[in-house]
Formats: C-alpha cells, structure tokens, sequence
C-alpha cells in the first residue's frame, strides 16, 4: 500500500522558504531560495509584466484550449533573444512548457526515449534538481568536478576530460550562464573549447538557461548557447522566462530542440508533444501569453529589457559591495548571476542562521541579490565574523 514507499529526501532549497517563514526575527535575511529582489528587499512583479497582463484582461476574449503546443507565438517570440543569430534556423523547434522544469523534464525523457543507453554529464556541483530529474527520466549520471573551491573558477581541466571520455550520444549538460550554485561561469575561450570537444566527440548538449540577462547582459549571455549551435546539429536548450521576467509562479519555460534537418526537427516535435500529452498534456497559459504580449508590442519589450539591466546593474552591485568587504570575498565580484557559494562550513552556515537569522542553503550557497540595501552591511558584517570564527 501507500505506507510502503519509500522515504524521501525533500527539496532543501524550498523546503528553505518555510524556514525562512517560521523565523519571528525581523531582521531576518533571506539568500535561500533564487529569486530577485530590489534594493528595498522586495520581489515586484515587472512593469512590462503588469501592462501585459492588464491588456490581456482587458482584451483577452477566451481561455479556451490552445492545444498540446501552447501559446506557439510564445515560442516563436522567444526565439531572437534566446536563439540569437539562429533564430530563423528551421532546424529549431520550440515547445512552450511549465517553466525551466517542465522543459528539464521533457529534454530528459526525448534524449531516454531516443537512446536509454545515453549518460548525462555533469558537473559537480549542480542545481540539486538535475540529478534526481535525470536519474527520474531513467538516464545514468557521469560526475566531474565543475567547481575548484581553491581558485572558485570553473575546473576545466577536470571538464574537458570528462567530455573527451563521453561516448557519442552522451548528454553533456552544460548552464547556460549563471552557473548554479556556483555562479563560475565558462570563460569565452572555455565556451570555445566545449563546444570544439562536444562536436568532436558526437555529445548531445543539453544547454540549461534559465537566467538569462543577469551574467553581462541579454544578448552577452548568449554566447555559449550561440557557438554550441554553431558547432552541432543536434542541441537541447531547456529556457526559463520565471528569472527574467519575474513570472516564478506563473511557471514559463520552452524547450528548444535543434536537429540535423528540417524533417527530424518536425519528427522530434512529435515527440515532445507525446511527451507532454503524458505528462501535463498542455502547458498553462498566462505565463506564456504574458511574456509573448510584452515581446510582441516594442514599447512593453523596450521597457521590459529596460528593468531587466536595471536588475542586472543592482547584482553587479552587490557583488561589488560583498566583494569589497574581506579579501576573502574578493571572487564574489568575479563571478556571474544571482549566486555564489560562501566560504562557509555547514557549521558555520547554522550558526550563521541562529546569530544572525541569515538564512542560505547548507552548501553555503547564497542568493546574493536577496540582500536588501539596507542589510548589505549587516550581511558583509556577519558574514566576515562568521568565517573568523
Ligand atoms: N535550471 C536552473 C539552473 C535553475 O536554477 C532553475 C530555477 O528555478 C531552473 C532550471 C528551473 O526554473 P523554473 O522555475 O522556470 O522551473
Ligand atoms: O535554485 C534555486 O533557488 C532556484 C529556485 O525545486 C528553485 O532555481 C529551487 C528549487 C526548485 C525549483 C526552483
């Protein structure tokens, strides 16, 4: 019966918010869980966001059925930003889904049903969703360490020799930018190299890209998916809109699914519908037709891609400030997006919690933007104590 499943080891990083809630404090501060906040500490919902859905209230006649693949003008609207100059390659489908997850999800169960033998690399560490997801789509695991705690830089050397060791249609499952938990991105050149050895080796990259716009910018983040696509026919980008349009719950995703012709795309499209169908059968709208009114109308894009620099400039400046604090701290300014791992033990990141009600993953992994101004000091302050010991 149900009493005989088995135990489960819950998601941390959530199971963080309810922590994070439960703490009376009010000085508390929260760098668990990745989500942006603004220099007063709050989550807003984006202008270009607000307007959109105002004018789909107020213009929106039906919420009847779109069918298996969404809102396509979604998909389709998405594309120049996170395809960049192949956006018109045919050989590139996109499928709506339920945010970063569901594109995860749907990626993972292709590359099984397509061929079960595939191992999916990985770096360690990663965001603690991709190995259970993997390992759920009943695909095996090839560990390297992504992460030198030394340096805190990417370990190439450790990188470049577990892509060389895959085996042709092994999925190589590579962060787009803003590498989580680590926040090491791959250099220009490093990119180069990934996808020279990727090609070469007959690898299935698996591209997860999900924050898009808060390494050095919109078109900048790009990079690696663009090279990657220039260097393969058959390339998977799980894309999330949940960061860079602050839509978390509203749960905004695509999958994009580059293949060697035309014919397979379109044959592979199937696929992810069928996929789909078993799993959610339609993706939920709102999120989607949301995102796609704000890209379609150039004003709401224009302020759109406005407040995401702004979101953009104010993590670079807490890197900056953080960084500034303890040569210690000094990489925190070297490194991309929302996190970086603390040089913290899980001793200290407890005690850390119980003096200092400063909430951050066990890892020591921080969501650096969770910091609002007025608490960078006190952050910087306590974390500088906390390492002293
Ligand atoms: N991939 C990474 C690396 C993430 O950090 C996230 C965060 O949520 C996701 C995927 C999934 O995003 P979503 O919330 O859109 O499912
Ligand atoms: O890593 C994070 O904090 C974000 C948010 O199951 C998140 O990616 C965390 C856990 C999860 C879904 C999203």
């Amino acid at each position: 019966g149900l009493a005989d499943l088995p135990p489960l080891v819950s998601d941390t990083l959530l199971a963080l918010i309810a922590m994070v809630n439960a703490d009376p404090r009010a000085d508390k501060i929260d760098v668990g869980v990745g989500v942006y906040r603004d220099g007063a500490g709050r989550t807003p919902i984006m202008r270009a966001v607000k307007a959109a859905e105002q004018k789909l209230l107020d213009e929106q006649h039906s919420k009847s059925y779109l069918g298996g693949a969404g809102d396509r003008g979604f998909a389709k609207a998405l594309r120049p930003i996170v395809l960049g100059r192949h956006a018109g390659d045919e050989r590139i489908v996109g499928l709506q889904t339920p945010g970063g997850c569901g594109a995860l999800f749907l990626a993972l169960k292709l590359v099984a049903a397509a061929n079960p033998d595939a191992r999916v690399i990985m770096g360690t560490p990663t965001w603690p969703n991709h190995p259970p997801m993997t390992a759920g789509a009943g695909l095996q695991i090839t560990e390297y360490r992504h992460y030198d705690p030394a340096s805190r830089k990417v370990d190439f050397a450790a990188m470049a020799d577990a892509l060389e060791a895959g085996r042709p249609g092994d999925v190589a499952l590579l962060h787009g930018c803003c590498h989580n938990p680590t926040g090491a991105d791959l250099s220009e050149d490093e990119w180069r190299q990934v996808a020279e050895i990727v090609a070469r080796r007959g690898l299935l990259p698996l591209i997860d890209f999900a924050y898009q716009g808060f390494a050095r910018g919109l078109e900048q983040d790009c990079f690696g998916v663009e090279l990657v696509l220039d260097a393969c026919d058959e390339v998977l980008i799980t894309q999330s809109c949940d960061k860079n349009f602050a839509v978390y719950r509203d749960r905004v995703g695509c999958l994009f699914v580059k293949a060697g012709s035309v014919d397979t795309a379109q044959f592979a499209f199937t696929h992810l519908l069928q996929i789909s169908r078993e799993a959610w059968s339609m993706p939920p709208d709102h999120g989607g037709a949301t995102v796609r009114t704000v890209l379609e109308d150039p004003a709401l894009a224009a302020d759109w891609r406005a407040e995401l620099d702004e979101m953009h400039a104010r993590i670079r400046m807490v890197r900056e400030k953080i960084a500034g604090a303890d040569p210690r701290l000094a990489y925190i300014a070297e490194q991309q997006g929302m996190f970086s791992m603390l040089p913290l033990s899980v001793e200290q990141v407890r005690q850390i919690r119980e003096t200092h009600a400063i909430y951050m993953a066990d890892s020591g992994r921080a969501n650096l933007v969770g910091i609002a101004d007025h608490d960078l000091d006190r952050f910087c302050a306590a974390v500088v104590e906390t390492m002293n010991g």
